[in-house]
């Protein structure tokens, strides 16, 4: 394994792993003295874990810690697998022991001698450990009285990258792939083994290393062509604990396998697949599966041949179950040619229409991977409704952390409250107590397979992330997939100590920051939850009737009288009736509706009076008024930390928020005075609208 390239602080490349060097003090004085650490195994990730704790402690101590198999009497850190390190059977009763999962760990400090034990099950146990620890040092938090143990909540804890192999990534907004170029696996592996240090300290311990969307050179990758640049890939990974899945073409049989259809009830397609499962498995033998996007957005899958989804993930999940992989299918299904002036088809209702009927129909080892919302990761909306409406199916979640319809890496956009408003929702699918959490971590229907899955945002700019700040994102992700019962504050707090130290006023303001920062881009951007205003395409940006006559079912009907897309089943689509329990009453009724998805799921005109006491169209004005005002504040603030940043980070961000002040303002103007144009009402202040 090649050692981690070293690039400077400066840049943002170390992340949250830049562990800066403690100064002597009252916190130094107490991590000091660990100038040992004792370690009987070092194979694989047990490697891993040593190198790992021996840098970050060389770094933050500025001294290179002992590395022995036997204390040498002065206080050190053991690590260890029980039943392989007599420190670390001491430190852990049996009891304790029983209570440390596959991927769990323990962390102790004995007392009298002030060692740390870090004591697991496995081996990834303990690296998850290693870095528990190393967050510790790295936030100035205690370690003399350490008794901890964790246990992952998630099982799949899963990155998606939408790389593709000529280099490019689809919405991704931090440079190019680090994965790829030219139509080739990069050999730039020090970059890769970095990421992964960066996704497995955070929790991570999947990833599907290229884009849903498979194109001609990438449904290559599970062939001799490719496989042995991607074992490489696998290798790099496996040794931090984390699953190489890759992303397949539906049509593989018929553009690779030289068959003439991919029917998947064909006998030869299902053993071309199997033919296949053989050749990856002999290649990696601890493959994670296939991640597969079927009849969406023009992508081959089993509707060609008057298939269902569960006939398409069957056919792979056979080929794949006797290695022990998983297929992961997604449920972004829908009718992306829809006519405009067509009223009654509704694509939020789609991916619930298609599957919720196959429950039951699904093989044990297929994951049905649904996006947080019904349309498409828009700053609001509400809960995917096919959540947990499936009892007898794995399920599990994707979010976006890649910043498509949230301000791409220019604007500020902390999504951790959002993905948190998500996991807490309740669903009443088992009645009260049903929340989504409960459900992607298989515990409500008691899944065997289940998790979270979220789409990268980095790309090869020196940061990874593009925005400096954004690297909260994917922190927050991992942190999250771990225990979602960390609060968004807590992240946030975590990450900017790690990333830039300890100074109070600075953790404070770049908190506050990230904390404020989902709702302003929601309060200038489109209102009341009815989303899409963007520009078609790369999405960035106002245009407010940007897909309002197109063909992809992502409408406001906005007209002189009202806005909005009528959902209930009184009157409109129907789809709050896929909604259980209390929540299809909330969404049906204006009285209940909450202000926020209002425009979801009601059309209403301009002068409906909200639960705020405001008409919707006076809303729309003072958000956007208010959403630029607080944009110009994050500058501010952020200003106000100038001298106690790293002057290159400081300007990094600096020039990205001067750039979201500016845009805001646009997005503003273009909302603003479309509504005034449209409905003809003025602003009660009587502000500027053009
Ligand atoms: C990978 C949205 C994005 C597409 C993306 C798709 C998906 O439509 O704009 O770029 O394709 O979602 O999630 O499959």
């Amino acid at each position: 394994m090649s050692e981690p390239t070293l690039f400077h602080l400066e840049d943002g490349y170390q992340a949250w792993l830049g562990y800066r060097q403690i100064a002597p003090g009252e916190r130094y004085d107490q991590y000091a003295f660990y100038t040992q650490i004792t370690v009987t195994e070092q194979d694989g990730i047990m490697g891993t874990a040593v190198t790992e704790l021996a840098q970050g402690i060389a770094c933050m101590l500025g001294r290179q810690p002992e590395i022995s198999e036997h204390s040498e009497g002065v206080p050190c850190i053991t690590i260890g697998t029980f039943g392989n390190n007599p420190m670390v059977d001491q430190a852990f009763g049996m009891d304790i022991r029983a209570a440390i999962g596959h991927e769990g760990y323990g962390l102790k400090t004995d007392q009298e001698n002030g060692c740390i034990a870090i004591g697991a099950t496995s081996a990834v146990g303990i690296l998850y450990g290693v870095f528990h620890l190393l967050r510790l040092f790295s936030t100035g938090s205690p370690v003399d009285r350490l008794d901890v143990v964790e246990n992952p909540v998630n099982q799949l804890r899963m990155i998606n990258q939408w790389d593709n192999i000529d280099g490019s990534v689809e919405r991704g907004y931090a440079g190019k792939s680090i994965f790829y170029a030219d139509n080739r696996i990069t050999t730039n592996l020090p970059r890769i083994q970095d990421y992964a240090r960066l996704l497995a300290s955070s929790g991570i311990n999947a990833i599907a290393i290229n884009n849903v969307n498979v194109h001609q050179f990438e449904t290559k990758l599970i062939t001799g062509e490719y496989l042995p640049d991607v074992v490489k890939l696998a290798d790099i990974f496996r040794a931090y604990g984390i699953k190489l899945f890759l992303s397949v073409n539906y049509a593989s049989p018929l553009e690779i396998g030289e068959l003439s259809t991919a029917d998947p009830l064909d006998p030869a397609v299902r053993a071309w697949w199997c033919g296949k499962a053989a050749e990856i498995y002999a290649a990696i033998p601890d493959f994670g599966g296939f991640l597969v996007k079927a009849d969406s957005e023009n992508r081959p899958g089993p509707f060609t041949y008057d298939r269902d989804h569960a006939d398409g993930a069957n056919m792979l999940a056979e080929a794949l179950k006797p290695y022990g992989g998983i297929v992961i299918w997604r449920c972004f299904v829908y009718n992306c040619k829809q006519d405009w002036r067509d009223r009654t088809t509704d694509r939020a209702r789609a991916a619930y229409d298609h599957f919720e009927p196959l429950d039951g129909r699904f093989m044990d080892n297929v994951i049905l991977q649904i996006k947080n919302g019904p349309i498409d990761f828009q700053v609001r909306e509400p809960v995917s409704p096919l959540i947990g409406a499936m009892e007898q199916t794995n399920q599990m979640i994707e979010f976006q952390i890649t910043q498509e319809y949230t301000g791409q890496q220019r604007h500020l956009c902390y999504l951790v409250p959002q993905w948190k408003e998500a996991l807490n929702f309740e669903t009443y699918n088992k009645g009260v107590g049903s929340s989504i959490k409960r459900i992607v971590d298989g515990s409500l229907h008691g899944n065997p397979y289940s998790g979270f899955a979220a789409v990268s945002n980095i790309g090869n700019d020196a940061n990874w992330t593009g925005h400096l700040l954004a690297q909260a994102n994917l922190y927050g992700y991992g942190r999250l997939a771990w225990n979602p019962e960390l609060t968004s504050e807590a992240i946030a707090e975590e990450w900017i100590r790690m990333t830039f130290g300890e100074n109070q006023q600075l953790v404070k303001v770049i908190r506050g920051m990230l904390m404020d920062s989902l709702g302003i881009y929601e309060s200038y951007t489109a209102p009341l939850g009815v989303g899409f205003m963007v520009n078609p395409d790369h999405h960035y940006g106002p245009n407010v009737d940007g897909y309002e006559y197109s063909k992809w079912g992502t409408y406001h009907f906005a007209d002189c009288h009202g806005i909005g897309v009528d959902r209930t089943k009184a009157s409109g689509t129907g789809y709050t009736g896929q909604y259980k329990g209390d929540n299809f009453a909330r969404y049906e009724s204006l009285d209940s509706c909450p202000d926020d998805l209002l425009l979801f799921f009601h059309h209403v005109s301009y002068t409906h009076v909200l639960h705020s006491g405001k008409t919707v169209i006076q809303h729309i004005y003072d958000s956007h008024f208010a959403g630029v005002e607080q944009a110009a504040q994050l500058q501010a603030a952020w200003s106000s930390l100038e001298g106690s940043i790293d002057s290159h980070l400081y300007e990094q961000v600096a020039n990205r928020l001067t750039e979201q002040a500016e845009h805001a303002e646009e997005w503003r103007d273009r909302v603003n005075t479309y509504f005034y144009r449209k409905s003809g009402i003025a602003d009660q202040q009587g502000r500027r609208i053009y």
